[in-house]
């Protein structure tokens, strides 16, 4: 992956992307970092970059032609329609989720602001999306290019090793990570929590889970807001299991996935909050599930919102109406290749549900 870097501290960039994971990710050829000096495309014999602003006041303002320039040139060198980030504290807050949708691109073109910031006119023109790292303001765009890069890179295959994969990141989840713990046993009359030691993967996972919760309530309630439960339930053959369960795994650590071919499920009562999502995965090909009714008998939900997702073909109509008529909230309908789904198709699938999630759309 490439980031070509529109800056006027170029040093600044270089010294960072040569440090630590990023720079054994740059030497492995893995990604590229560019820094591009937006004072060389400057119109002036003193290469002034900047002017006073139109309308009076403080501080000074980047003028619009050598900024054009500037990403005129980076898109020459990684392709035309590359997206364009400008990086500002007028702007969306970084989220995980928007990382993930960044990493999913070949090249990104990031330019940073200095001054007051840069004219309107060649921002309108150029600029695809706007990225505040928080809510503060600092000197310039440039660390926020460097987190950027940074947090973006972690999804580039080959940048982590084996056991620094980025495969699920609490943040995902909507929750923060549990607390981690090494030898010694007892460290300063401190010991590691009981369970930790038992060897039972179930109790350590229930525990670790309950610690996350603990944790974001006390120090992120708002994240626990747009947390959700996700409630998977898929019929069809096991290539649609697989996909269910390939899902709910970008979504959650710890969500649950039903089987509802299974005679005995669809006996249970299932009642879900309005505080659960349900994830219905519908594998058989041909029209509508003439079963719906009787499939769904003993569902039930309390306005929880819910996603299709069908493979082969299948129509969404019959069981989104029955699922509406339960309790449940239609959020949407997507037609996947099951057969199998390829691991594009389920990530872009769970990224649009957790933009949904973390706008607060559900
Ligand atoms: Cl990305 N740039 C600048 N200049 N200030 C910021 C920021 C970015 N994020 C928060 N404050």
């Amino acid at each position: 992956m490439n980031f070509e870097v529109l800056t006027l501290f170029p040093d600044m960039i270089r010294q960072a992307a040569g440090t630590s994971v990023i720079g054994r990710a740059v030497k492995n050829g893995r990604i590229a970092v560019d820094p591009i000096n937006i004072r060389d495309y400057s119109c002036s014999r003193h290469m002034r970059v900047d002017d006073y602003p139109y309308g009076g006041g403080a501080g000074m303002v980047m003028e619009p032609e050598p900024v054009f320039r500037a990403v005129t040139e980076a898109k020459r060198r990684v392709g035309e329609d590359t997206r364009v980030v400008y990086l500002t504290p007028q702007a969306e807050v970084l989220t995980q989720t928007k990382v993930e949708e960044l990493a999913g691109e070949p090249s990104l073109i990031l330019l940073c602001g200095h001054y007051e910031g840069i004219d309107e006119r060649v921002l309108e023109e150029t600029v695809t999306d706007y990225v505040s790292i928080g809510d503060y303001v600092l000197t310039g765009g440039e660390l926020g290019a460097l987190v950027l890069i940074d947090a973006v890179s972690r999804f580039v295959p080959g940048v982590l090793g084996n056991d620094e994969s980025a495969d699920f990141e609490s943040l995902q989840d909507n929750l923060l990570e549990y607390p981690h713990y090494t030898r010694p046993e007892i460290w300063h009359g401190r010991a590691v929590p009981e369970v930790l030691l038992s060897g039972d993967h179930g109790k350590v996972e229930d525990w670790r889970h309950g610690q996350s919760l603990i944790r974001t309530k006390a120090r992120r309630p708002d994240l626990l807001r747009k947390s959700r439960r996700i409630r998977t339930i898929w019929f069809g053959d096991p290539e649609t299991e697989a996909a269910a369960a390939a899902l709910t795994g970008k979504l959650t650590r710890c969500g649950t996935v039903e089987n509802y071919n299974r005679k005995t499920l669809q006996k249970r009562r299932n009642s879900m909050s309005d505080r659960d999502l349900l994830i219905l995965v519908e594998g058989r090909s041909g029209a509508d599930d003439p079963d719906a009714a009787a499939r769904f008998r003993n569902l039930s939900g309390n306005g929880t919102p819910f996603f299709l997702f069908l493979g082969g073909g299948a129509d969404d109509r019959c069981t989104a109406d029955c699922l509406q008529s339960k309790g449940f909230c239609f959020q949407g309908a997507v037609q996947m290749d099951l057969y199998p789904p390829s691991e594009e198709a389920v990530r872009s699938a769970a990224l649009s549900i957790r933009k949904k999630l973390e706008r607060g759309e559900l």
